[in-house]
């Protein structure tokens, strides 16, 4: 790209950021390597440290945390937190699965993690110290357990860890895995399992290590009711995000043997599984009962995919959620929710306005198992995949949802 293109991006940002209106162009997108020299394995997340130190920080599902310069080329990566010895990855999606920095990470060098644990099988949502002495260390007798939540089988286990924009600590738990979820906890508001949940970690109560933010919306529910639920009805919330323009909560609920799906996750809300996947009935539930649909599904082969509300869409089988992107460099991107498969690899975008998915198409097609998505500081998005490589996620054109235009003439050979 030459530097008069690049100019050319950075003024039409701000002009378009405006304007990106439904009906625009979804644009192609491409995958660019980034870190070349980073030697990792199954990373899961990635995130700037919020400190303006100018470190990127990497999560390996196996248990450790490297971080290095942004802008480098990965060679120098030094490790921040190391707990394999504790085994977190024991099944293929056990591991040390989400992690989040303190909104004050500066002032008070606080981070939280997500990660999995055999003998009971359980997950384990902690909160530790970077080393005082080395702003590159973790303290690794830092750990303060904030959760454990028992765990009966080795699948859906969530793992999404974030701070809000009302600076509360919000966790997905998935609904403890088994085929369809057999103790019902996605609607049991007893338990933990198959929810968002909500904490206030920096004011611990008498009885817990973090407060019950009140509003919660069973915050003053007896009975064995969890108050730290926030919203319910979830099989398995791999990823969600906050659009950082709207403070919206995008989640992709990886489904079951049918239907992959994209909400919009809201307090209280209910999302359905084990009663409803996606757009459909999967097993009898209570009478009456309300459930918030999805804003998009797709299906698991192209013979289901005829029922689908989306029956364009393409077929897949395990929903990566993404980010809505509030980047600079590629205006046609603008407000563009992004979200991938899993096992196609395939990157799709869609755009949402009034209740209504007003654009949606693949954006990219490769063969790579993309394992989650991640956000700059500066808004831009790339790509986590487990062929141990992170990529830029990259416009290249804007020709997908635009009306067919009149034919150009053939052209046709001369004669000779
Ligand atoms: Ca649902």
């Amino acid at each position: 790209m030459t530097s008069l293109t690049r100019l050319g991006w950075a003024v039409g940002a701000s002009a378009l950021l405006a304007c990106a209106a439904p009906g625009q162009p979804l644009p192609k997108l491409r995958m660019r390597l980034v870190f070349p020299h980073l030697v990792i394995q199954r990373p899961i997340w990635m995130e700037d440290a919020p400190d303006d130190s100018g470190r990127v920080f990497v999560v390996e599902q196996a248990g450790r945390i490297v971080a290095f310069p942004r802008g480098s080329d990965g060679g120098a990566a030094r490790e921040f937190l190391n707990i394999t010895d504790r085994r977190p990855l024991v099944a293929n999606t056990q591991g040390l699965l989400g992690f989040a920095f303190h909104p004050r990470y500066r002032a008070n060098g606080k981070f939280y993690v997500f990660y999995s644990q055999e003998n009971p099988r359980r997950n384990v949502v902690s909160e530790f110290h970077v080393d005082p002495s080395d702003p590159n260390r973790a303290d690794p007798a830092s750990e303060r357990v904030l959760l454990t939540i028992p765990h009966p089988f080795d699948n859906n286990h969530g793992g999404q860890l974030g701070f809000g924009p009302d600076g509360y600590f919000y966790l997905t738990s998935g609904d403890g895995g088994g085929p369809g979820d057999p103790y019902n906890n996605g609607q049991n508001v007893a338990s933990l399992l198959g929810k968002v949940l909500r904490l206030d970690v920096d004011h611990p109560t008498r009885t817990l290590p973090y407060g019950i933010p009140p509003d919660n919306p069973f915050a003053s529910e007896g009975n064995g009711v969890r108050h730290e639920i926030w919203a319910y009805g979830l099989r398995n919330v791999w990823r969600m995000s906050w659009d950082r323009l709207t403070g919206e909560l995008w989640g992709a609920d990886v489904g079951a043997d049918k239907w992959e799906e994209v909400d919009l996750l809201v307090k209280g809300g209910n999302y359905g599984w084990c009663v409803r996947e996606g757009f459909h009935h999967f097993k009898p539930g209570p009478p009456g009962a309300r459930y918030l649909e999805p804003v998009l599904e797709y299906a698991h082969n192209p013979l289901l995919a005829k029922e689908s509300r989306f029956p364009n869409h393409a077929f897949g089988n395990c929903i990566i959620g993404g980010y809505v992107y509030r980047g600079s460099r590629f205006p046609a991107l603008q407000g563009v929710y992004l979200y991938a498969d899993y096992t196609l690899g395939t990157i799709w975008g869609l755009r949402y306005q009034h209740g209504k998915v007003t654009a949606d198409a693949a954006l990219l097609e490769q063969p790579k198992n993309i394992a989650s998505f991640a956000q700059d500081a500066q808004g831009e998005l790339y790509a986590l995949a487990f062929d141990d490589h992170i990529y830029a996620l990259e416009a290249v054109e804007a020709n997908v949802t635009a009306a067919p235009g009149p034919r150009p003439p053939e052209r046709v050979a001369a004669t000779p």
